[in-house]
């Protein structure tokens, strides 16, 4: 006879039957119509599990995914073929379901059809949640791992090539909430909760309790402000959410993960003269200025045209051999500039030289791009 974890490999609709030896919640005795597979942290899985409490649902078990391997085995990524967290399996509807947003518009539907969770399409309640969920899902979610991610491959923050850039961009999103929070509550749309309430309260805890790390201020507008603190210390469902999630960023933090993060617990603070050029304290022949770079002639040059490229915050490029993947997006835009830099300093041909240690040449610990030319230049380089 096959196991059960064989079974499962078969075919999706039998990991509907997915078995749940680490359940969160209390084990029930025959297996519940909806699993929920989620972890304490995730504060996407956080928004169902809001609305899961709101309503005292007890037809959801909620599972970790661990139960079938983790998020990247063959099992989960059957149910969740994007390997994320949260995910529904529906053993009557036999369907299984990704996307936050998506599961919990079904469940609050199911579970309490034309209740508070679930207006009528076209009334002015659905379109003041829809329009808060929709501003989470699309300007904040994507951008939410420029507040934990240790190093991320490929394009670093969604659009953001660096992760301040990310944090800018996410910091001037949480304001924006403001313009839709209503203003009496004590709800974000009002007298009740709403599906806007669960999908933001979450990330606003992420955003609390790590932008601080960050050396930045979570500041929202004082109706968003005064909805948040009342979700977490006086509603008993806001304050449940708040402790599994928050309890479990306490956790990553004990295990150290914020020491291996630029900007959080792993920090560059060495001054070097170049940041005083960046901060206008030491004056420079400046030839070319953007939000993330800064070029200058250099004070010895060893050409008639000598120019310093550098990334105005340094964020632990020392030197090129401190390069993460987090850096890549940093990286990419000094070389785009060079070309620029080159131009606005009257060089056709030139040459790029980024010196890698003391033994190569390198005098100051402060990334930084030469752009050499105005005269022949021989090849090979001294
Ligand atoms: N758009 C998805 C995003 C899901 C998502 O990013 N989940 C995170 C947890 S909040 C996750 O599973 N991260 C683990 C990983 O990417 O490895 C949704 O709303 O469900």
């Amino acid at each position: 006879m096959l196991s059960r974890r064989a079974l499962l490999c078969l075919t999706p609709a039998l990991a509907l039957q997915a078995p749940s030896a680490r359940r969160l919640t209390t084990r029930m005795s025959a297996a519940p119509p909806y699993t929920l597979y989620d972890l304490p942290v995730s504060n996407n899985g956080a928004r169902v599990r809001m609305l899961l409490y709101y309503k005292d649902v007890k037809d959801v078990e909620i599972v970790s995914p661990m139960e079938l391997g983790g998020l990247r085995s063959e099992d989960y990524l059957k149910v969740n073929p994007q390997g994320k967290m949260p995910a529904l399996s529906c053993r009557d509807e036999n369907e299984l379901v990704p996307e936050s947003d998506t599961i919990a518009r079904f469940l609050g539907g199911k579970f309490d059809a034309g209740g508070a969770f679930s207006p009528p399409a076209g009334s002015i309640e659905a379109l003041k949640a829809d329009r808060l969920c929709r501003h989470h899902d699309v300007y904040l979610a994507p951008i939410q791992g420029c507040l934990y991610k240790a190093s991320p491959q490929g394009q670093a923050y969604g659009a953001f090539p660096t992760r301040d850039a990310a944090l800018d961009e996410f910091q001037k999103q949480l304001k924006l909430i403001e313009r839709y929070a209503d203003e009496t509550g004590p709800y974000l749309c009002g007298a009740a909760p709403s599906q806007a309430d669960c999908a933001l309260f979450p990330t606003l805890i992420f955003a609390d309790t790590m932008l601080p790390k960050f050396d930045r201020e979570f500041t929202v507008g004082p109706n968003t402000q005064k909805w948040f603190d009342m979700l977490k210390s006086t509603d008993p469902v806001g304050q449940r959410i708040y402790d599994e999630v928050h309890s479990a960023l306490e956790g990553w933090a004990g295990k150290g993960r914020w020491d291996t993060i630029h900007g959080a617990g792993l920090r560059d603070t060495e001054e070097t003269i170049f940041d005083k050029i960046v901060a206008g304290d030491i004056p420079s022949e400046k030839v070319y200025e953007d939000d993330l770079c800064l070029a200058f002639k250099d004070v010895a040059p060893c050409a008639p045209v000598h120019v310093l490229l550098i990334p105005k915050h340094r964020n632990d490029l020392s030197q090129l051999r401190k390069a993460q993947p987090e850096h890549v997006g940093l990286l990419g835009h000094l070389m785009s500039k060079v070309g620029a830099v080159a131009e606005a300093a009257g060089l056709d041909d030139y040459r790029v030289v980024v010196n890698d240690g003391a033994g190569a040449g390198q005098t100051v610990f402060h990334l930084h791009v030469h752009v050499i030319g105005g005269r022949e230049l021989a090849w090979p380089p001294g």
